[in-house]
């Protein structure tokens, strides 16, 4: 084996944050792209709890959190620092984990919870923004002027909920979180985290993050 190989879900915002480590790192890897309805055989060997994203490292080792391997990679090479402050970024991301993440899937998949109106889930999600929005008034990333785990590891469910319905979320009066999360969007390492790939499972591997195929 010659580089780590990552089974990845190209919008699963837990791939999304990891990949984003990986490439700010610059670590190789061979990607692997699945459907969550459709997982490889050898992922599930490896990790049976059946998430992505899924890192196998060279060694064998297999890490099956989004975080641990933001910080595999980071420990290796992290030119910005976005491992400085780590308490407070694993605060952030614990709380918005834990207590976020739900509510986004209640508004996002509002059909399948009619215990409450779709508009009362998303009314639910609102003061976790509004939350961002205060932190954000007076710095330019949620620990400070410099951009650390917390944004990065935020910033895909942010995306994600943005996306639900963007002329609403375009309309909120949150200035500073749309503009925290304009700048991700146009981000170089995000784009280069995102690129399209065809299915493993269809018999694709690629070069990540270069995107190459891999045709041996
Ligand atoms: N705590 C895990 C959560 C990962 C996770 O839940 N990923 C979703 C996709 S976004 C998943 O794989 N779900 C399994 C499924 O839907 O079958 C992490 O941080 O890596």
């Amino acid at each position: 084996m010659t580089d780590p190989i990552l089974y990845s879900f190209r919008r699963c915002p837990y791939a999304i944050r990891a990949r984003m480590a990986l490439v700010q790192a610059n670590i190789h890897c061979e990607l692997r792209e699945l459907l969550l309805r459709d997982k490889p055989a050898d992922m599930l060997k490896h990790s049976p709890k059946g998430t992505v994203p899924v890192l196998i490292t060279t060694s064998g080792q297999v890490i099956d959190e989004s975080l641990d391997v933001m910080r595999w990679a980071l420990q290796q090479r992290d030119p910005e620092q976005w491992l400085a402050q780590l308490d407070a970024s694993l605060a952030w991301i614990t709380e918005y984990d834990q207590n976020f993440k739900g509510l986004l899937d209640r508004y996002k998949y509002s059909d399948r919870h009619p215990e409450l109106t779709p508009e009362a889930h998303r009314a639910r999600t609102l003061p976790h923004l509004e939350r961002l929005e205060q932190r954000l008034c007076d710095r330019r990333f949620l620990l400070g002027d410099e951009r650390r785990l917390a944004d990065v590891a935020l910033f895909p469910f942010i995306r994600q909920y943005a996306m639900v319905d963007r002329p609403w979320f375009d309309q909120l009066p949150l200035p500073q979180v749309q503009q925290w999360l304009a700048e991700f969007l146009q981000h170089p390492v995000f784009l280069q985290a995102m690129p399209n790939f065809k299915l493993f499972n269809d018999g694709h591997r690629y070069h990540f993050p270069n995107g190459q195929a891999i045709t041996a």
